[in-house]
């Protein structure tokens, strides 16, 4: 290794497990691209839009548990970066930011792309650095490195130029990630757990993320529990599958008993979840407990009569052999008999799907779903993408479901897609995307995915409208808008640039086109499926308010001459059709 300052930077993150660093070159970059090019280790991938780059880093980083890295160059670059950071933060990403910085002569002179790295990464960031003298090196990079992985989230190193080329006296390069301790709750605390737990007649169990390499322990003791499973999005692809407790989601993309269950149990365990809608959860009529490895979590959505700080698999093992078995599972089979009838509810628009056009998006991600392979990673965009998904696309052991279900930010799925294909070459990568979500970051970067023969398939809820906000209007009973806009075709787009690209606006093209899209290997596809603007999406427990906010909003429509939309709303939705 030669001795400057960006040598010893990539050599350290290559040695952290670093493989790849998306993001975009620029002249206060130079220096430390350089660095990467002499390192040779870590792969640089160029993308059109930095933000982008983070996204596809943050499933990178996710799915894989390595650390990965991003960069922009001063200013406006590091700014790009922002929006994905955040995400990372708020989904759990070992990120690492490598800023570009003004030269040390200019800083704090209001110089060109000049910011100040510690006022602007502050809500994103769990470590910023910022190296002005070579001889912080070893140790900024060291505690940025550690700081991601062991906590989890982004952090950023800012550096300038004339440091990034000066030599470092301190070339150790050698990084030492230690592994997590196992973390568990007192012998008091699971106690006083078993006894509240052998107390209850009934429990339900509401998993979230935490419960990712424990979904063994969890079903074991839903099942000797008689509990049924509820689960967060982050949780479903963990708890969902092959198990037969499991009775689907509570909040606004919720589905099944879930939301039954967890209002009417006497005790509740939250697992591994920070929840954020408290509205969806019950309140004092159920005894809650928390379990939760990050303290922070206990409490702060609702009010709980227990906390309990450690990992689930540690804590559930050991309650394992503490608990007793519980033998009545009426309470079980009342809410997968809710679970199961609004499975048979929610067949009504796939069954009928190939007969109803504009098609309808339940029937082209069930398709999707009977389609896809064992092992496929699915992303899906904030947006309706997020409830077709939720409903319609299940989990197995090796599938993965991902987005940006914690920050929420739109047009994570794309680049998402891409990461995890870098990171798993050749298998199923499929980005479920809306069309305001791909216009706004996926398009651009298309043509990093034909340049690199990616795999992606990205299918687009193309409804001509950011269908969520319309869908959020209504419920607050106002009259959409802002809502719609006009697409071009975007398998045309696609064709023009380089990517394979499929129309689909018969609902009997459906199946075929998603399998030929599927079955694409040479590099990228668009599946532009013009679906159904008009198809709502109502939790399965409908709150007050929103039964209210849909009637007044629809009442508004029609007093402002919206008939049609109104008409076309309730026709696509009670089964008219
Ligand atoms: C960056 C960003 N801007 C705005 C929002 C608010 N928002 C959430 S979903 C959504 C609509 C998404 O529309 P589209 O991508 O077309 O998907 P659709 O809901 O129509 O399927 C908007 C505007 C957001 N979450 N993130």
């Amino acid at each position: 290794m030669s001795g400057k300052v960006a040598d010893l930077l990539w050599e350290m993150l290559a040695n952290a497990g670093v493989k790849r660093c998306y993001g975009i070159v620029g002249d206060a970059l130079n220096p430390v691209i350089d660095g990467l090019r002499r390192n040779g280790r870590i792969e640089f991938i160029h993308v059109r839009h930095e933000e982008y780059g983070v996204f596809a880093a943050v499933a990178e980083a996710y799915l894989t548990g390595n650390p990965v890295a991003v960069c922009g160059t001063a200013g406006p670059g590091v700014t790009h970066l922002f929006n994905g950071l955040m995400d990372a933060r708020k989904e759990g990403a070992a990120i690492i930011a490598i800023a570009g910085d003004v030269e040390t002569s200019l800083i704090d002179t209001e110089a060109l792309e000049e910011l100040n790295p510690y006022k602007f990464f502050e809500a994103a960031s769990l470590y910023t650095g910022r190296l002005v003298n070579p001889d912080q090196a070893r140790s900024v990079v060291n505690t940025a490195i550690l700081t991601a992985v062991l906590e989890k989230g982004p952090t950023v190193i800012s550096i300038p130029g004339d440091v990034a080329s000066a030599d470092v006296a301190d070339r150790s390069a050698a990084i030492t990630i230690p592994n997590p301790a196992v973390l568990r709750p007192s012998d008091a605390d699971l106690s006083q757990l078993v006894k509240m737990i052998d107390d209850a007649k009934t429990v339900a169990i509401f998993g979230g993320d935490g419960c990712r390499d424990a979904r063994d322990e969890v079903v074991e003791l839903a099942s000797r529990l008689k509990a049924p499973v509820g689960y967060s999005f982050r949780g479903k692809q963990w708890l969902e599958h092959d198990n037969p407790n499991a009775v689907g989601m509570t909040g606004l993309l919720g589905y099944g008993g879930a939301y039954g269950a967890i209002h009417e149990a006497e005790l509740l365990l939250l697992l591994g979840t920070d929840f954020p809608f408290p509205e969806f959860l019950p309140g004092h009529s159920v005894k809650k407990v928390q379990i939760d490895k990050n303290p922070k979590h206990i409490g702060r959505r609702t009010q709980v009569d227990l906390g309990l700080v450690g990992d689930i698999k540690a804590t559930v093992a050991a309650l394992l052999g503490s608990v007793r078995d519980k033998t009545n599972d009426s309470f079980l089979r009342k809410q997968i008999a809710e679970t199961n009838s609004f499975h048979d509810l929610l067949q009504h628009y796939v069954e009928k799907g190939p007969e109803i056009k504009p098609i309808r998006p339940e029937f082209l991600a069930a398709t999707l779903n009977d389609l896809a392979s064992d092992d496929a990673m699915f992303f899906a965009d904030t947006g309706t993408a997020c409830i077709w998904m939720a409903r319609h696309i299940t989990g197995s052991k090796n599938r993965r479901l991902f987005g940006s279900f914690t920050w929420a930010s739109m047009a994570n799925a794309a680049p998402n897609a891409f990461g995890a294909q870098l990171a798993y070459p050749g298998r199923q990568t499929i980005a479920l995307t809306g069309d305001g979500g791909f216009t706004m970051l996926g398009l651009g970067d298309l043509l990093t995915q034909v340049e690199r023969k990616s795999p992606v398939v990205q299918i687009i809820l193309n409804n001509g409208s950011l269908d969520f906000v319309n869908i959020e209007q209504q419920e607050a009973g106002v009259i959409p808008f802002g809502v719609k806009f006009d697409n071009p075709d975007f398998a045309k787009v696609a064709e023009a640039m380089g990517a394979k690209g499929i129309r689909l606006e018969d609902p009997g093209d459906v199946r075929d086109g998603l399998a030929e899209a599927l079955a694409h290997k040479d590099g990228p596809v668009v599946v532009d499926a013009v679906v159904d603007p008009f198809a709502l999406s109502l939790p399965s427990h409908v709150p007050f308010h929103t039964a209210k906010g849909f009637t007044m909003s629809m009442a508004k429509q029609v007093w402002n001459g919206k008939m049609d939309d109104v008409i076309k709303t309730i026709e696509r939705n009670v089964r008219l059709v």
